[in-house]
């Protein structure tokens, strides 16, 4: 890619047409700014953009392509939008195809001219979601139907001339964002059908009952009051009457009244009364009064003008509600975490897991140990994806965020990894790893065998000073330690090493083979513990793995591989620990939705339906004592490898994430599917209309929109 980025401007109008033999995979000799990929002439019709060698698709400038176009599972399209960032012109005016699919460009930031096959009659959804720097496409006469959101976020777009089409469907927030003039209207109100759904809130709340009386006139609210600890969720309150009523200037004679009252019996618990004299919420801490006004925001989502008179009684069914990020194998800007906060508390999560460190990259600037940064934030190309994904934290943007979350009720937690995925740290420093090899930063997902060294001191001293620095910067009182993956495949790396063996020698393990090497590990996290526990007063959590067989009381212990939450929760029982429940089959939200969907080229994920996530009852079939004193709470995982644009993370997230946030937040008695489903539409529209993309791949979703509110949902 930079040796591509490099060429002279010369070189960027010259148009190389290459024939099919150059499908073989070597890198070509001479850099290659544009291609034509002409197939017509062959015995193939079909574009395939998967036969160019990888690092001239990372590098490409201009696309040209030819034949028919295809969108199967790893077909041009993906191809385009994962594997050549840098195409900018896009000319698919002799290529064939009848729609562009949804997603097919999703978050692509290289294109900046497209041209479509002329036969194309469907744009799909999303499909040039926040392409920012695309300029002008040229329609063809054939489009009938653009779908939602499809240029959502397109803010450089000025030239579409849609005047030649025959547009018989123009989706929802389809052009949300785009600057250009006599954009095309939508041709079905989504909103007012969703808005229907009076009670469209997620998570549903414990109790609600609809009250007797008169609507609050909304514009008629004057006056904010609110005790001085409340300043955050007061100010909270004006933004929500702003954006959901237009509410810039208050005057009238309603109020909403923010109160703190100890007779709120969960610490996040609220109680929220509207009638026509304005809104009340009361909790017993900041957190609870800021969940009420969650809750408004929702209500008046769809009741913006007139609100009927409801109270509703509230409280969470897990202590922690958390979604866990992956900054390291796609780098996530630090603005986006933040659009990552504000979205996850209108759904009343309370916890942010960021995944700091892995074998790829060192996201995190630690002082005492520049090289982390300097040398192996870079995330190398990997995978088929031969272009880098740079970027790391600094402390004072980490300060930021942490200041910023607690604003929303989010605390954030660190994850560093201990003792496998730490490639990258060894990569820096060397002297963490058996024989202090020099390994390159790894290239590929998956695991690797190379460990942190339990029989060093150096191990243990940057370990305590990461974990120091951290501290400072993280106030949460937990902080992640991994775990995963470690043994399994097999901690090989301290069969053999001597260092290792006189370790063991002293620990009193016989063994000289693999079956033991659980207990350094053991050992190394004791002394990791002792020093989390003692001197900095934080709680550890790790993922939980069957061959490592001890847990210490008090510590928190992740249930995430698919089949094993039972042993998981055994596990955790007998040894007084906590347990975050975040199973593979209900939980990674990094995997498809659905067969086909985005990542449609991974390591062979399963799916996790939105149903499916939606059907976890965090219980686990266990009894009264485990809800109460062993559960910690539900997480959802957004591993990175196969997401390579930021908004892929909200595309994974959502919808799923809002079942994941009723699975931890509301009493099951009170869970319905199709009831959740309802209230999605409102709460799906209102987020792609404020530029989140998200999947549609669940069952229901276009005949949901068509279909008539049934009376007996709409409380
Ligand atoms: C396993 S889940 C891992 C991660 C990968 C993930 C991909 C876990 C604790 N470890 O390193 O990113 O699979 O889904």
């Amino acid at each position: 890619m930079h040796l591509l980025s490099r060429c002279s401007a010369a070189l960027l109008c010259c148009l190389l047409a290459l024939p099919l033999s150059a499908q073989s995979t070597s890198t070509p000799r001479a850099p290659v700014e544009a291609y034509t990929l002409d197939l017509s002439q062959g015995s193939a019709t079909t574009a395939q953009v998967r036969l160019l060698p990888a690092e001239l698709k990372a590098g490409l400038k201009t696309l040209v392509l030819t034949g028919a176009l295809s969108s199967d599972r790893n077909g041009d399209f993906r191809q385009i939008r994962d594997l050549c960032p840098n195409v900018e012109v896009l000319d698919l005016s002799a290529a064939t195809c009848t729609e562009i699919p949804d997603n097919a460009f999703l978050g692509h930031r290289g294109l900046r001219k497209v041209v479509l096959p002329q036969g194309v009659k469907r744009i799909g959804r999303q499909a040039f979601f926040n392409c920012k720097n695309l300029q002008e496409v040229v329609l063809p006469s054939a489009v009938e139907i653009i779908e939602d959101g499809a240029f959502n976020g397109c803010t450089a777009l000025r030239k579409l001339d849609t005047s030649r089409a025959t547009l018989r469907n123009v989706g929802f927030a389809a052009f949300e964002g785009v600057p250009t003039a006599q954009l095309p209207q939508p041709t079905f109100d989504l909103w007012a059908k969703a808005a229907q759904e009076k009670y469209s809130l997620i998570p549903y709340p414990a109790q609600l009952e609809v009250q007797q009386g008169k609507a609050l006139d909304v514009s008629r609210i004057g006056k904010i009051e609110a005790a001085p600890e409340l300043a955050n969720e007061a100010s909270y309150a004006r933004r929500i009457l702003r954006d959901r009523a237009g509410l810039n200037v208050l005057r009238g004679s309603a109020k909403v009244q923010l109160l703190l009252d100890a007779t709120v019996q969960n610490a996040e618990g609220y109680e929220l009364t509207a009638n026509k004299k304005g809104i009340v919420i009361k909790g017993s801490t900041p957190a609870g009064v800021f969940y009420g006004l969650t809750t408004l925001d929702q209500l008046l989502t769809a009741q913006p003008q007139s609100l009927e008179p409801v109270k509703i009684v509230d409280a969470p069914r897990t202590r922690v509600r958390e979604l866990m990020v992956d900054p390291v194998r796609t780098f996530i800007p630090f603005a986006e975490l933040k659009r990552m906060v504000t979205e996850m508390a209108r759904y009343k999560y309370n916890a942010l897991h960021l995944h700091l460190v892995d074998d790829q990259a060192w996201r995190i600037e630690i002082k005492k140990y520049p090289r982390l940064v300097a040398e192996s934030s870079l995330r190398p190309a990997m995978d088929d994806m031969q272009y880098t994904s740079p970027g790391f934290y600094t402390q004072d943007e980490m300060r930021e965020l942490v200041a910023f979350a607690a604003q929303h009720h989010i605390m954030v937690i660190p994850e560093i990894e201990m003792p496998g995925h730490e490639v990258a740290a060894i990569h820096a420093y060397p002297q963490l790893t058996v024989g202090n090899k020099k390994v390159p930063v790894r290239t590929t997902s998956g695991v690797s065998n190379n460990l942190l060294n339990p029989a060093s001191e150096f191990t243990y001293q940057f370990l305590f000073d990461v974990f120091d620095e951290l501290a400072k910067v993280f106030p949460a009182p937990y902080v992640h330690l991994g775990g995963d993956e470690a043994g399994n495949p097999p901690l090989d790396d301290w069969t053999t090493d001597s260092a290792c063996i006189a370790l063991k020698e002293k620990l009193g393990i016989t063994t000289r083979d693999r079956s033991e090497n659980w207990k350094l590990q053991k050992y190394m996290f004791d002394r990791v513990i002792a020093h989390l526990r003692d001197k900095l007063g934080k709680t550890p959590m790790f993922w939980y793995e069957t061959d490592f067989k001890e847990i210490q009381p008090g510590c928190i212990t992740f249930a995430w591989r698919h089949g094993l939450t039972k042993t998981a929760i055994d596990a955790a029982r007998a040894n007084k620990a906590k347990i975050m429940l975040c199973p593979g089959e209900h939980c990674y939200l990094d995997y498809p939705m659905d067969k086909g969907d985005l990542p449609e080229v991974n390591w062979g994920m399963p799916v996790t339906s939105l149903k499916r996530v939606y059907e976890l009852d965090p219980r686990w079939g266990q009894d009264d004592e485990f809800e109460r004193d062993f559960l910690f709470g539900v997480t959802g995982t957004l591993w990175s490898e196969c997401m390579p644009q930021p908004e892929r993370v909200y595309y994974q997230a959502f919808p799923r994430a809002m079942a994941l946030a009723e699975v931890g937040w509301t009493p099951q008695a009170r869970r319905n599917y199709d009831h959740f489903l309802r209230r999605l539409q409102l709460i799906q529209a209102d987020q792609l209309r404020r530029g989140y993309p998200s999947s549609s791949r669940f069952a229901g979703y276009d005949q949901l929109r068509k279909e008539e509110v049934p009376a007996t949902h709409s409380k």
